[in-house]
C-alpha cells in the first residue's frame, strides 16, 4: 500500500461513516449531526451537488446526499466521468473533446488535495522569491499591470492519463483518454515575471507552490509542489494565467490564479498559485521525490521490480493523438465516416497523423491543421471508407516532427505515465 493512499468517499463512508463525517465535514460536534457543514469538504460536496447545502447542519451523520452517492454532476462541469472523489478527479470522454479549443465545462478535472474555499481574487498574491535579486509579492492586478497579457491556446494532460490501459495495472487514478484538454489561457508570461525578479545565476529550478490543502488536512502541509528546470521555466509559453476561454478560471481549474505549463505533465502547472520559489537544487517538494511522475530510465518489463534509483523525471509529454468523433460503439449508417480529433507531442510538433481502419495493414494521412500557437494541439480530419458491413477499428497514429510516431503497445512502466499508445475507435457499419 503506497502511503498516499487517498479513499473516495464512498470507500470511506462503507468502512467508516463517522470517521468519513469528520474528514468531509470537519469535527462532529454531536454524533447524531453533522453539526456546522463546513471545512475541508463543504467546497467539494457542494460543487458535486450543484449548490450549497442551507441545511447541511441537519444531515444525520453516515448520510450521503442521494444526489451524491449517483454524483455525475459537478457544477460548471458538463458529461465529466468521476474517477474518484476524494480528491476530486473527474475526466472526460474523447467524443466531448470534440471542439478545437476546449470549452471549461469539458477541462478534465485533477486534485491532489483540497481545493481552497472562497478564493478572493482581489486579495490574491503571488510571491516570487528564493533565488531572485529581488523578491516580490505581486496582486492579480500587479500581473495585468506590470506585465504583457496574452492569450494562447494551451494543451494539459495529465502524466497518468491512460493509467486504466496498463497490465499489470498500476495504481492511481484509473484515467482512460480524458485527462486532456486545451483550452485558451489568458495570464502573463512566466518568463516575464522570472526576468523581473532577476534569476540569479545559481538558479536551476523552480518550486510551485498553490492554496490547496492536503488531505489530512493538516494546516502547512502541501499536497503537491512540483518545479521545472530553469531552461524550461523560460519558455515563453508558460502562463501565470487567471482567465481560462475568457472567463474567471473554474474553481477546480485553479481559479483565481494557476500556473500553464505544456507540454510538460499537468502536474507542473499548479493551481491555486501563491509562489514560486527559486531553487539551486532540483525541487524536493511533495510528488517531485520518490517515483512520483517518474519512469524508469531504461526499458523495463511489464510488472517488473524497478530501484528508485533507476527513475528520472518525466520533462516532455510524448507524441499523442485522440479521435473525438465517431464516439467508440457508433454504428456509421453509410460506408463513409468523417474522423475528427487532435494530436500534440510534448514540447515538438505533429507532423502527420495517419489512420487505419484494417488493424494497421495500410494507412491514410489526415488533414492536419499547424497548432493555432505553439502548444495547442493540432485538429486532424479524415474520411474513411468502409468497404462492406461489419465491425471495424479506427486507429490513429501521429508523428511527431522529430519523426517519433505513436506505439502499438504501452511501454510499460510501474506508475503507470505516459500511456500513448494508439487511440483505437469501435465503428459498425450496419
Ligand atoms: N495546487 C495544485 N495544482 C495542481 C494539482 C493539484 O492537485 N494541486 N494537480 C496537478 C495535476 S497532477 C494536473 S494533471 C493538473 C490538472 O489540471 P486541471 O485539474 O485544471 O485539469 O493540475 C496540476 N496542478
Ligand atoms: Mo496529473
Amino acid at each position: 500500500m503506497p502511503s498516499d493512499k487517498q479513499p473516495g468517499l464512498f470507500e470511506l463512508y462503507d468502512q467508516d461513516p463517522d470517521k468519513a463525517d469528520a474528514l468531509v465535514f470537519g469535527r462532529v460536534a454531536n454524533p447524531d449531526r453533522r453539526g456546522f457543514l463546513r471545512g475541508a469538504g463543504l467546497t467539494t460536496m457542494s460543487a458535486m451537488v450543484g449548490a450549497a447545502i442551507p441545511f447541511a447542519a441537519n444531515m444525520p451523520s453516515g448520510f450521503i446526499p442521494v444526489a451524491l452517492a449517483n454524483a455525475d454532476k459537478i457544477e460548471g462541469k458538463d458529461g465529466l466521468t468521476l474517477l474518484n472523489d476524494r480528491p476530486l478527479n473527474a475526466e472526460t470522454p474523447a467524443h466531448l473533446l470534440d471542439d478545437a479549443i476546449t470549452p471549461t465545462d469539458r477541462h478534465f478535472i485533477r486534485n491532489n488535495g483540497i481545493p481552497p474555499e472562497d478564493v478572493d481574487a482581489d486579495a490574491w498574491t503571488l510571491t516570487i522569491d528564493g533565488l531572485v535579486d529581488n523578491p516580490m509579492t505581486l496582486s492579480i492586478a500587479d500581473l495585468k499591470s506590470r506585465f504583457e497579457v496574452v492569450t494562447e491556446a494551451l494543451t494539459i494532460e495529465c502524466g497518468g492519463n491512460g493509467r486504466s490501459f496498463f497490465d499489470p495495472p498500476a495504481k492511481g487514478n484509473q484515467w482512460t483518454l480524458g485527462a486532456v484538454a486545451c483550452s485558451n489561457w489568458t495570464g502573463v508570461r512566466l518568463a516575464d515575471v522570472l526576468k523581473a525578479a532577476g534569476v540569479k545565476d545559481n538558479a536551476i529550478y523552480t518550486a510551485h507552490v498553490g492554496a490547496d490543502l492536503h488531505l489530512s488536512g493538516k494546516e502547512g502541509k502541501l499536497p503537491i509542489s512540483r518545479g521545472m528546470p530553469i531552461e524550461k521555466a523560460m519558455n515563453p509559453h508558460n502562463l501565470i494565467a487567471f482567465e481560462q476561454n475568457g472567463a474567471a478560471i473554474h474553481p477546480m481549474n485553479g481559479a483565481p490564479l494557476r500556473l500553464v505549463v505544456p507540454g510538460w505533465p499537468g502536474s507542473c502547472s499548479q493551481k491555486w498559485l501563491t509562489r514560486i520559489w527559486l531553487r539551486d537544487q532540483v525541487h524536493d517538494g511533495p510528488k517531485m521525490t520518490g517515483t512520483s511522475y517518474r519512469v524508469p530510465n531504461r526499458p523495463v518489463e511489464p510488472g517488473e521490480k524497478v530501484d528508485k534509483k533507476d527513475f528520472d523525471i518525466i520533462h516532455a509529454m510524448p507524441v499523442k493523438s485522440l479521435i473525438t468523433s465517431p464516439e467508440t460503439g457508433r454504428s456509421a449508417s453509410g460506408g463513409k465516416v468523417q474522423v475528427r480529433g487532435h494530436a500534440w507531442a510534448g514540447d515538438d510538433r505533429v507532423a502527420r497523423v495517419d489512420l487505419s481502419i484494417d488493424f494497421g495493414a495500410t494507412w491514410i494521412q489526415a488533414d492536419l491543421d499547424d497548432p493555432v500557437n505553439p502548444y495547442a494541439w493540432q485538429n486532424f480530419r479524415a474520411e474513411a471508407t468502409l468497404p462492406q458491413k461489419g465491425y471495424y477499428e479506427i486507429w490513429a497514429r501521429a508523428t511527431s516532427d522529430k519523426g517519433v510516431a505513436q506505439p502499438h503497445a504501452i511501454a510499460w512502466n510501474p506508475k503507470g505515465y505516459l500511456n500513448n499508445s494508439m487511440h483505437r475507435v469501435a465503428v459498425r457499419y450496419a
